[in-house]
């Protein structure tokens, strides 16, 4: 049986429900990215509020590229959801009640989803769209006018395709309609992610109205906010799990996550906001300092070990977490590279390295190490390269930095340390496919990938200490092995 309104009291006891009024929730918030993330982070801190709180915050959901079973399945599901906390065997399961409504273009037509946002009502416009969907170049933080669904927004502004082109032509009609405008607020894993948010929609707003793009500039806000929770993609073996939690009930749009959960926002909304606070987000004047942290800490080391770990064979995270060298190594390059990075006070970073450890040994959370090594194009900047450009401009030591670009080289070169052949999923596969056709499985390979200039600037290119350490680390995971290479560096550092 689905779940629905008519069979929520059909749930196991233990599914905390939604205790207050749904009818009192309404529709002040559109998401844009209704993937595994916003179901588990936004939406949980919205449920906390109306149940606890009795706020009336509640979203519509859209998916813009993809995912329209999702859309349809909670349409199906009276918009009602289910999140399981997991640490180890351990679960606890809620249901969420705060989403409203959902639509998609490829179900209700673009036309649906932009009069959705036209609603004076709608006061935050969020979005978690994966760092492809803001269509920009990481080594300048623009937009790229390249990208093929930019191309087709400057040609035809009226039917959308990319977000950038989504929310400006909406702000345009909310203008001339003279409705006030909303807040704009990204949740996704990129630098300073509402500067470049801000960034590529005055860009497209000034390539086709200037005086929108001022209009924008005085009216509207981008907060900045970094937000923690991991929440993998499901995986057949979670489905199972799940189910045995819902009992007879089936759920199409149960999400499985760690308990930990963590948001910290700018203060900056046009047209208010959710006392998120309440529910234990954090509203700051300046989040720069922790999304610099999260991003190098968390998210650096992950990519380090989704790179290497793959190399290596370890499908899962927690995986590599059981192996002693693995772990050592990314609790090495928390500490001693990526913490003399950060700007952050107040906050004891080998702690927060020792509890990011724990989370990754989560039992209960089949991360794969291929989701997080997809789009390395996008995630490299921010996770690796900009610490080592600090390094490199601080003359101090950066080995596991630089071994973990050699692993993403490796990685990208498509054989793990097996010969099997590794399926590369990135915005630029198809780029990076050609710079590693054009190269020998030797020096030139790095040379020939570091030419990629949206992802390398010239100052880390022309710096021979990086390519030399890099060259290095290449070479030794093509002739040792991932495991071999990252013993043999733990060997010459000590904790
Ligand atoms: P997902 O794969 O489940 O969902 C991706 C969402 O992005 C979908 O809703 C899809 O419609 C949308 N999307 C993809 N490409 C798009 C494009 N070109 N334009 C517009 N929309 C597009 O991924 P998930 O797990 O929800 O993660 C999404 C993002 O959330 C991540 O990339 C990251 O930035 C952020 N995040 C994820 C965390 C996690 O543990 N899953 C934790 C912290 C942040
Ligand atoms: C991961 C992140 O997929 C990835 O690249 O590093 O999604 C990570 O799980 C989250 O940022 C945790 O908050």
């Amino acid at each position: 049986m689905q779940l629905s309104t008519n069979n929520l009291n059909q749930l196991p006891k233990s599914i905390k429900v939604p205790s207050y009024d749904r009818n009192q929730v309404k529709t002040r918030m559109l998401h844009l990215g209704f993937g595994a993330f916003h179901r588990a982070h936004q939406a949980i801190f919205a449920e906390i509020l109306a149940s606890e709180h009795q706020s009336d915050w509640g979203f519509c959901e859209v998916n813009l590229v993809g995912g329209e079973q999702q859309i349809n399945d909670l349409i199906a599901q009276d918009y009602l959801y289910n999140v399981c906390e997991m640490q180890g065997d351990n679960w606890q399961t809620r249901t969420v009640g705060v989403v409203k409504e959902a639509l998609h273009p490829e179900i209700h037509g673009i036309d649906a989803v932009i009069n959705r946002m036209l609603d004076p009502n709608i006061a935050i416009v969020s979005m978690t769209v994966t760092e492809k969907g803001y269509c920009y170049v990481p080594a300048t933080g623009s937009i790229d006018f390249e990208n093929a669904a930019i191309a087709h927004d400057l040609q035809s502004p009226e039917i959308p395709k990319s977000l950038p082109g989504l929310i400006v032509e909406t702000l345009k009609r909310r203008k001339e309609q003279g409705i006030a405008p909303f807040t704009v607020m990204s949740c996704d894993n990129m630098p300073e992610n509402g500067h470049i948010t801000k960034n590529v929609i005055l860009a497209m707003a000034n390539k086709r109205d200037p005086e929108l793009a001022k209009w924008i500039a005085d009216n509207v806000t981008f907060p900045s906010t970094m937000v923690d929770r991991i929440v993998p993609a499901m995986t057949p073996e979670t489905a199972v799990k799940i189910q045995s939690q819902l009992g007879q009930i089936v759920d199409n749009v149960a999400i499985a996550c760690e308990p930990f959960k963590q948001w910290v926002i700018e203060d900056n909304f046009v047209a208010g906001r959710p006392e998120w606070e309440k529910a234990g987000a954090q509203l700051v004047s300046n989040v720069i300092p922790f999304e610099e942290m999260k991003l190098r800490m968390l998210n650096g080391s992950h990519s380090f070990l989704a790179y290497l770990g793959y190399l290596a064979g370890y499908q899962y995270i927690n995986e590599c977490m059981q192996d002693s060298a693995y772990e050592k190594a990314a609790y090495y390059l928390m500490v001693n590279e990526q913490a003399p990075t950060l700007s952050i006070k107040n906050v004891d970073l080998p702690q927060y390295a020792n509890a990011l450890i724990e989370r990754f040994k989560n039992t209960g959370l089949k991360h794969r190490t291929w989701q997080i090594a997809m789009d390395g194009t996008l995630k490299l900047s921010q996770r690796l390269l900009d610490s080592i450009q600090i390094h490199l401009n601080n003359g101090s030591s950066f080995d596991y930095l630089a071994l973990a670009v050699a692993g993403w080289m490796r990685y990208i070169s498509g054989k793990d340390d097996n010969q099997a052949q590794i399926q590369i999923s990135d915005p630029l596969a198809t780029k990076l496919a050609e710079l590693v056709a054009q190269s020998e499985d030797d020096e030139s390979r790095v040379t020939s990938l570091l030419s990629l200039d949206s992802l390398f600037c010239a100052e880390l290119v022309n710096n021979a200490l990086f390519t030399e350490k890099v060259t290095n680390f290449y070479l030794s995971l093509r002739d040792n092995g991932a495991k071999k290479t990252i013993e043999t560096l733990n060997n010459l550092h000590s904790l």
